[in-house]
C-alpha cells in the first residue's frame, strides 16, 4: 500500500504568515526517504494551491471581508476548500493512504469534506493545543484556522456541507480532542453543549497518553467507517516545536507525541492524516518540520526496534 500526498501551501487562515511554506519544509526534512525506509511508496504527490495574485489580494482584503463576517480571508479559505476536497476524496477512493501537508489548520474543512464524501461516518482525532471550535460569532481573532472543526460540525456560516461534493457533517460524538490547553469561552461552551470528548493536557497528565489514545480510538472509531488524524504541530510543547504561529506552553512532550502516534499505528484504525501549522519562518533551523516528518513516520508504522 502506498501513500498519496497532497501538499497545501496555504496560510491565509492563520494570523501569522509562513505556514504556506510548511509542505516544502516537511519534504526537505527527508519525508520521502523516511517513508521508503518503512517500505512505503509515495504513489502520488500533488499540490493544491490558489492563484498567487488571488491569494495576495485576499490577504489585503482581509479586514473588509472580516468586517462582514468576522472571518478573515473567508473567500480564499472557501476557494481552497473547494479545490482540496475533491483531491482528498479521490485519494481516499484510490486506496492509498491520504496524507495532507499544510498549511494552516483552516484547510481541515476541505480535507474533511473530501474524506466524508468517501467515509460518511468518519471519526476525527484532533491533536491540538486549541480546539478550533470558534464560529464567526465567537472568534476572538477572526482567524479561520481557529474555526475549522466548528465548520466541519456545521456550526459556522460557511460549513463543510457548503463545499461542492462534500459528504455529511462530522458527528460530534465521533470527534476527540487531544492536547487542548488554550480554549476560548465559546469553544468551551460548544464542547460542553455537544458533549465532545476532550482529553486536555489535564487528562493526559492524569491518565497518561497511552490510556488517552486507547479511549480516543474507541470514541472516534465508534460506528465509524474511517478515522482521520488531524495533527496541529502546536499540540507539541513549543520547546520541541518552536515553529508554530500560536505556541502555548505545557504541551505534549517529544516522546508523548511519538508514543501517541505509535499507538495509533498499532491500532490499525487510522485511515488518513493531515499535518498542519508547521511554520518554517518561525524556525529557521527546521526542527519543527523535522519533528513533523518524524511523527508522520511514527503514525505510518515506524518502530524503535
Ligand atoms: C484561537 C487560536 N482560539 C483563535 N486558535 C488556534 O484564534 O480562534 N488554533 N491557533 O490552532
Ligand atoms: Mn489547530
Ligand atoms: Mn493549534
Ligand atoms: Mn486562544
Amino acid at each position: 500500500r502506498g501513500v498519496h500526498i497532497i501538499n497545501v501551501p496555504f496560510g491565509l487562515g492563520a494570523g501569522t504568515p509562513g505556514t504556506e511554506h510548511g509542505p516544502e519544509a516537511i519534504w526537505r526534512a527527508g519525508l520521502e526517504a523516511r517513508l521508503a525506509g518503512l517500505g512505503l511508496q509515495v504513489t502520488k504527490a500533488e499540490t493544491v494551491r490558489l492563484q498567487e495574485d488571488g491569494a495576495e489580494a485576499d490577504r489585503q482584503d482581509g479586514p473588509q471581508d472580516g468586517a462582514e463576517t468576522r472571518a478573515r480571508n473567508r473567500a480564499a479559505v472557501e476557494r481552497l476548500g473547494a479545490l482540496l476536497a475533491p483531491r482528498v476524496r479521490a485519494a481516499a477512493a484510490g486506496g492509498d493512504f491520504p496524507l495532507v501537508l499544510g498549511g494552516d489548520h483552516s484547510i481541515a474543512t476541505g480535507t474533511l469534506a473530501g474524506l466524508t464524501a468517501h467515509y460518511p461516518r468518519l471519526g476525527v482525532i484532533w491533536f491540538d493545543a486549541h480546539s478550533d471550535l470558534n464560529t464567526e460569532a465567537t472568534t476572538p481573532s477572526g482567524n479561520m484556522h481557529g474555526m475549522s472543526l466548528a465548520a466541519a460540525l456545521g456550526r459556522t456560516i460557511h460549513k463543510l456541507t457548503d463545499i461542492p461534493g462534500a459528504g455529511p457533517l462530522v458527528r460530534p460524538e465521533r470527534v476527540v480532542l487531544v492536547g487542548a490547553r488554550d480554549l476560548d469561552a465559546g469553544e468551551r461552551e460548544l464542547i460542553r453543549r455537544e458533549g465532545i470528548a476532550c482529553f486536555s493536557m489535564h487528562e493526559i497528565d492524569k491518565l497518561g497518553i497511552a490510556r488517552v489514545m486507547e479511549e480516543a480510538v474507541a470514541i472516534a472509531g465508534r460506528d465509524a467507517d474511517g478515522v482521520h488524524l488531524s495533527f496541529d504541530i502546536d499540540s507539541v510543547d513549543p520547546r520541541e516545536a518552536p515553529g508554530a504561529g500560536t505556541p502555548v506552553a505545557g504541551g505534549v512532550s517529544y516522546r508523548e507525541a511519538h508514543f501517541a502516534l505509535e499507538l495509533l499505528a498499532e491500532s490499525g484504525k487510522v485511515t488518513s492524516m493531515e499535518m498542519v501549522e508547521v511554520n518554517p519562518r518561525l524556525d529557521p533551523e527546521g526542527r519543527t518540520a523535522a519533528l513533523a516528518a518524524e511523527l508522520i513516520g511514527s503514525l505510518l508504522g515506524e518502530r524503535i526496534l
